[in-house]
């Protein structure tokens, strides 16, 4: 019989047993796997003098804008020449300038121009800014124009587009675009230099009639014989004038588009303007115009 009293503390035994290896198993199950020790790392330790670990990732930076000044007249009235007390409109005579909804290069509104140039006298109308063309020592200057019909520039010149320069004394346009006939009476631009009484002609483009066109030109600012004047029509050079002088020495510039002339026919003379600009980039057709759908319907 003493055999049977030592199968109870057996049974227990092995009972106990079984239940250890059971919670063992149980403690590996919730620790999961990767348990074993963790060999110790070879990786250099940072110093002081080691790169730093990039940083979150940062947004690309937005290049700054070319755009230094505009007028897309789709205010309704001329503000955009008056900010800041750096331009504003100026007529001689029978010149005005209004905005207008009759075609409009960009949105609903461009500007119109309006001379009565029929008495061999003088009339202008001009839309000038001065601060950044003085501010700056170089900068694109551009605009759209749209003549609605072709004119006979029986004075013999037509300013639409010129860059003054004043000094105490003096204020006189230095570089002009003037608009000119050719034989057959089709109109084209030519430049010129006023105050050295010189022009220079180019036979690349005509200006065309009822459409948008685009001029544009790079001044480079000169008080010496070391400045530039380069103009482009709807993307095509028509003049790159190097080693000249552009405004008097010390002298404030001016920039301005106009209309202006002692002689025109048809007498009221109208064209329209739009999207006016001062850049330190090239605003080309390609860029401009695509974006700005010409929308010239009446
Ligand atoms: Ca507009």
């Amino acid at each position: 019989m003493k055999h049977r009293s030592v199968r109870p503390l057996v049974i227990v035994a092995l009972i106990v047993v079984a239940s250890v290896i059971a919670a063992l198993v149980t403690l590996d199950l919730l620790q999961g796997p990767g348990r074993q020790p963790v060999a110790p790392s070879t990786e250099p330790t940072p110093t002081a003098g080691a790169l730093p670990r990039p940083e979150e990732p940062t947004t690309t930076p937005i290049p700054p804008s070319p755009v230094l000044w505009s007028a897309n007249l789709e205010s309704g009235d001329l503000s955009d020449w008056e900010q800041d007390g750096c331009g504003g409109l100026f007529n001689t005579r029978d010149g005005t300038a209004a905005v207008t909804n009759k075609v409009a290069h960009s949105g609903r509104y461009a500007l119109q121009l309006t001379v009565n140039a029929d008495d061999g006298k003088d009339h202008a109308t001009r839309l000038m800014r001065w601060c950044e063309p003085s501010d700056l020592d170089q900068a694109y200057f551009s605009a759209w124009y749209y003549f609605p019909e072709r004119v006979s520039v029986d004075a013999g010149w037509w300013n639409i587009f010129q860059f003054k320069s004043r000094t105490e004394e003096d204020n006189d346009p230095w570089w002009i675009l003037n608009v000119g006939n050719r034989e057959d009476g089709t109109m084209y631009v030519y430049l010129r230099d006023w105050i050295h009484e010189r022009s220079y002609d180019q036979f690349a483009k005509n200006l065309p009639v009822g459409q948008w066109v685009h001029l544009e030109v790079f001044l480079r600012k000169a008080d010496d014989q070391t400045g530039q004047v380069t103009v482009w029509q709807d993307g095509t050079l028509l003049f790159d004038v190097t080693g000249v002088q552009t405004n008097y020495d010390g002298g404030r510039v001016s920039w301005g588009i106009n209309s202006y002339s002692s002689g025109l026919s048809p007498s009221p003379t109208v064209i329209y303007v739009d999207d006016v600009m001062m850049s330190t980039a090239p605003i080309t057709p390609s860029v401009a115009g695509s974006q700005r759908e010409g929308s010239a319907s009446e």
